[in-house]
């Protein structure tokens, strides 16, 4: 396992790469290119320039979250055939400047959702929260304007303003895509671009659909046990994996996280790690990452990570805003640092006592 931290760029991050390297155990960052949209190459030069300015702060660039697929593939429109072809050539580029790791989600729409940035705690820390009740009642767009409106002058990751202008219009595309459509879609666009994947050893490592459940009635394939094995088995090659998220996957309580940690053994490339609090059906909180603070057992699945024998990057996800800070909702420096010694702190003890 090796620690890292998300970091959104010089440009956009509250966080600095300095800041990052002095988190005890925190050997590299998780970034992507800003200032590209889905669907465009990303050149050798900029992917360089990139890294360089990573490791010039004695970080290393760990892995891409993310490079993000275009609607088209997703949707299936012939216009996919172009949009892969893009997605094989940054792949190409990451490939050759030495980047093995590429997180993606395949969410229809909307990456993650939420309906609270900044839910109150008793400690005074605020975190991200859900209530599905409160979805069943809103639209998609207000759901846009709402995200927006309180992100605190933030772009979040996955709600881009263009996206808000094309809500409407997106729904409409994805009116026939149920999710056996989807689910081929996906494969198609796998299928695609393994042969570039295997022969440049590039990992890709789709992330969990966040909550693990339908959202304003979109199509979700990769959110329990069964769904994500089906995608394992249906391209079945090593470079095919995930990103084990256990806050989208604990989403559900029926999720068993230590257990599916150690079934997909050897095809969890990346790990975000972060607990939540469960408060009925469809509600969660997030929370800090301590066991007691939620209701994941952080210990069994730390340890279910060491038992798998992870390599891979793992980060803490979503932190706590605390200590006034003023950051992007969920990706502060100091929880999410808390996070990191915390979870470090537990692969410590479970490695001395497996000794
Ligand atoms: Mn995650």
């Amino acid at each position: 396992m090796k620690m890292t931290l998300r970091w959104f760029g010089s440009k956009y991050d509250t966080v600095t790469l300095k800041q990052i390297r002095q988190i005890p155990g925190c050997v590299g960052v998780i970034t992507t290119l800003y200032g590209t949209k889905p669907g465009e190459v990303w050149s050798r030069e900029a992917i360089r320039a990139m890294k360089e300015e990573i490791e010039a702060e004695g970080l290393e660039l760990s892995g891409i979250e993310s490079v993000n697929v275009h609607d088209d593939i997703k949707i299936g429109l012939p216009t996919r055939e172009q949009y892969i072809e893009n997605y094989i050539e940054t792949l190409e580029n990451l490939g050759k400047e030495g980047i093995d790791l590429v997180c993606y989600n395949f969410m229809p729409v909307f990456d993650w959702t939420r309906t609270d940035l900044a839910k109150e705690r008793p400690d005074g820390s605020t975190v991200l929260s859900y209530n599905q009740e409160l979805i069943d009642k809103m639209n998609p767009t207000k759901m846009f304007e709402e995200m927006d409106a309180n992100a605190s002058g933030f772009i979040l990751p996955g709600w881009e303003p263009d996206r808000l202008a094309r809500v409407k219009e997106l729904f409409e595309m994805y009116e026939e895509v149920d999710e056996e459509k989807l689910f081929e879609n996906l494969v198609y666009f796998l299928n695609g671009i393994m042969p570039t994947c295997e022969k440049y050893g590039i990992k890709m490592a789709i992330h969990m659909d966040d909550p693990a459940w339908s959202v304003f009635g979109l199509p979700r394939i990769i959110n329990n046990k069964e769904n994500i094995q089906r995608l394992l088995d249906a391209v079945p090659v090593m470079n095919n994996g995930i990103t084990l998220c256990t806050g989208s996957l604990g989403s559900n309580p029926n999720n068993d996280i230590p257990d599916m940690i150690r079934s997909f053994k050897g095809r969890i490339h990346f790990g975000h790690v972060r607990n939540v609090i469960h408060l009925g059906s469809g509600k969660f909180d997030e929370a800090a990452h301590l066991s007691s603070d939620g209701s994941l057992d952080m210990f069994e699945i730390m340890k279910a990570f060491y038992d798998i024998g992870m390599t891979g990057p793992i980060r803490p996800d979503h932190g706590r805003m605390i200590w006034d800070e003023k950051a992007m909702p969920g990706y502060g420096l100091y929880d999410r640092a808390l996070g990191a010694t915390y979870l470090n702190g537990l692969w410590e003890a479970i490695e001395k006592s497996n000794k």
